[in-house]
Parts: structure tokens; sequence; C-alpha cells
């Protein structure tokens, strides 16, 4: 299929299709009902990666609100905490126990003009929009262009016929604006417990009370792509509301079933034969959570290159984290399709709208104008769409009530240049008398 990339048109397919699906896959973007119909407490995306090779220094991103509108900021009253953990070092063997521990937090609420994090060392308040740069913590929390890049229709073709569709160029998130938390820690100063570990990270919202979890995160595509199913139930809900770095049984077990059946349907997509032992694979991806290395060379590092080392039996040798301008995607479908994160699957789009930048905060400035405004109501509509409820019917409705006004406007049109042109043709045959 051919698509101009960026139009409407193709916009509006994307959404139409994923519709159908009931699936609109993207990292931890509108993963469930609750985050489609509550989007200032959708967290989208999770990174982390070292300031360069300054291996004492750990950058983390948590992205916020999908198709970010302009006149939204993250829920006020809720809290969005990241989850700093150690994993586990078996000695005598050659691998990581990826069991973690949780050591630290970075708790941060945003209000209109600041958002104020609490960690280790108190609490410090970033203006939104402003580099904070108070050691041992730079901190940034503000709108920024969406790094993440999507082929939608692309992936929910694969959804849809379990079959991989021929790649083309169509990035479903152009344009999207997101809330960014962007912090750079300098590890033995701030949390000095992860000095020396290979470190866990994931990511949870609460309620007001504290006590409610709203969203979580940790790996990429684990809700909208490891646990769809076209026959089972949806699990993103549940899953999201549980604290992040683990879950606890009978759930994990119900996650890691889920992965391995996943595992067995995305396997048989490819004839070439599987990379990794399925049920430890699924065992990994049950606990969701990112992993990091900082003592290792985070030169050329890419996503689940600590887990492949585990997969392999071997010591890893590059750092791990989620690189910022990773094509995550093609990584994703290469590790649940082929068995190997280093094997990717090309969807065909790898270009996000902005490039990041080398320098903090990295996320690039936000998308502005009406372009941006019209692909932010769009992209919201569509995610309204992709489950059932209030928020679906509305925009049913809404679109009814626009075709409807639509064909009354072109009849009216219609009759009045009918009426024209009888009225010129009475003139012209009075004037004819
Ligand atoms: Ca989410
Ligand atoms: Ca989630
Ligand atoms: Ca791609």
């Amino acid at each position: 299929m051919a698509l101009r990339k960026n139009t409407l048109a193709g916009f509006l397919l994307a959404g139409a299709t994923a519709f159908i699906a009931s699936a609109v896959a993207a990292t931890d973007h509108i993963d469930g009902s609750i985050t489609v119909n509550s989007p200032t407490i959708d967290l989208t995306d999770l990174y982390a990666f070292t300031a360069g090779e300054h291996q004492e220094r750990l950058v983390v991103v948590l992205d916020i609100i999908t198709a970010t509108q302009a006149w939204e900021r993250p829920d006020p009253s809720a809290s969005f905490e990241i989850v700093f953990g150690t994993l586990t070092r078996d000695e005598g063997v050659s691998t990581l126990q990826l069991l973690a521990q949780p050591r630290y937090r970075l708790r941060c609420s945003w209000q209109a003009q600041i958002a104020s994090c609490e960690g280790p060392n108190g609490t410090v308040d970033a203006p939104l929009g402003v580099v904070l740069d108070q050691a041992p913590l730079r901190l940034f929390a503000g709108l920024r262009s969406d790094p993440f890049v999507l082929n939608g229709v692309w992936a929910s073709e694969l959804a849809m016929n379990d079959s991989i569709p021929a790649p083309f160029d169509s990035n479903i998130i152009h344009g999207f604006n997101v809330y960014s938390l962007v912090a750079e820690i300098d590890i033995a100063a701030l949390m000095p417990g992860l000095l020396g570990q290979a470190i866990a990270l994931g990511a949870e919202v609460r309620d007001a009370s504290g006590e409610q979890i709203l969203d979580r995160i940790g790996r990429p595509e684990i809700a909208n792509i490891a646990l769809q199913s076209n026959t089972g139930p949806d699990l993103r809900d549940e899953l999201n509301s549980f604290p992040a770095l683990s879950l606890p049984d009978p759930f994990r077990s119900t996650v890691r079933t889920r992965v391995r059946e996943n595992l067995d349907r995305y396997d048989a997509m490819d004839p070439t034969p599987y990379l990794s032992d399925k049920d430890v694979l699924a065992e990994i991806l049950a606990d969701d959570f990112l992993t990091i290395d900082p003592a290792l060379p985070c030169d050329g590092a890419r996503y689940f290159d600590l887990e492949t080392a585990v997969l392999e039996g071997r010591q890893a040798e590059n750092c791990g984290g989620r690189p910022l301008e990773q094509d995550i995607i093609d990584t994703v479908y290469g590790l649940l399709i082929r068995g190997s994160a280093y094997d990717p699957i090309v969807d065909g789009t790898a270009t996000p709208t902005r490039t990041a930048s080398a320098s903090f905060p990295y996320l690039a400035a936000p998308n502005t104008g009406v372009n941006a405004t019209v692909l932010a109501l769009t992209g919201r509509g569509l995610s309204l769409l992709s489950v059932p409820g209030p928020g679906r019917v509305g925009v049913l409705i809404g679109i009814g009530v626009s075709v409807v006004a639509l064909f009354v406007l072109l009849g009216i049109a219609t009759r009045w240049m009918w009426r024209g042109a009888f009225r010129n043709r009475s003139a012209r045959q009075t004037d004819e008398f």
C-alpha cells in the first residue's frame, strides 16, 4: 500500500484501521480504557541512557499524555513516579538475574507553572519549560515533540491479519507533542545505592490518595503489542493497576501465559528459526521494567542488551537502556517475531517528527501552529475510538452529526444553485418575449 507520509487521509485511515482492530499499538500511549478516558494521566514512553559516555550520569525520560492538546497539563492531583531498582547479580554464573529490588523514587506532581519533584535529597521545583540545574539533579519538565515513531496502519494490519505487511513510510505520531519529565542524575551523589549496579527502571502514576495506580510503564510495547490479543480479554487496565518493577501472582502468571501464547503466534509470522527460548523470553517480559548497566560501554547501546545477554547465557557487552533515537517498534517486532532484539522487523518508517538533540533536555521543541493543533485533535479522536465506552460513542455521534450537516449544506447549496439557474433561464425567456 502506498501512503503519502503525514497526510490527514493517511492518518484517518490509520485510525480507522486501528479502530477496527481495537488496538492502537504505541509504546504505552492510550493503553486501555482508563488512559484513553483520562488522557492527562497517560504515561506514553520511558527512556533510559547515560549522558554521553558519562557513566556516572543516568538520564531518564518519562513522557506523558498522547497527542497533548494545547490547553492540557498532566493531572495536577496525580503523582508521576519514576522507580529505580537494582538487579541481582548471579555470582558464579555469567549472567544477571532479572529480579528488581526497588531502591529510589523520583516523585513529581505537575502544577500550572512548575513541576515539583521529590527525590532522595528533598524536593525541587522546576519551572515548566526551563532547565533546572541543581547538582546532583538536572531536571526539565515541559512540552516537547513526541520522539516516538510508529507506522500505525502497518502495526494494525499485522495485529489483525497475523502476518507481516510490506513496509511503507507513515508515522501516525507525526506532529504530536508530549509532556516530558527529563531527569539527569549524578548516581554517586543522589542514588549511591545504584553505583556499580545493573539498574531496573519503571514508572507509575498514583491518584490523589496515593493508593490507586492509574498507569504504569516499563519496557516498550508490553501492554499494546506483547499482550495484544484478537480473542482473549484486554489485560491492559489490570496491568496498569500494579506498581512498577514487578507484578504479583496470579496476575503475573496470566501475563506470562499471554506473552508465551503470543510468542508462538508472532513466531508463526516468519519462517526463520526462532532465536530465543520462548519460555525464558516470556518469563523476562512478564517482569515489565527497563534495564541499564551504566558501568558497561553505552556507545552503540540498544534496548534489551542486558536481557539478550541473559538469553544467550553470556556477559553483557553494552549498557542497554532505551536510547531516544532507537526505532523501537522494529526492535520489538524483531524480538517477538524472530526472538532477537538485534534482528528487527522493518515497518518502513524510522524518522521522528523532530530529531533529538545531543544536549539536555535531549527532546526537541514542541510542534506548533494550526497543523499541530489539527493533528492533536484528530489523534485524540482516534484514541477515543480505540476502546469501547462513552468516548467512542461521542466521537461516532460527532462524526455522524458532521456527515448529516455536510449533506444538509450540500442540499441547501444544490437547491440554491438550481433556483439561481431557473431564475436566469426565466429572465432570459422574459427578455426574448
Ligand atoms: Ca500509558
Ligand atoms: Ca501502561
Ligand atoms: Ca520503524
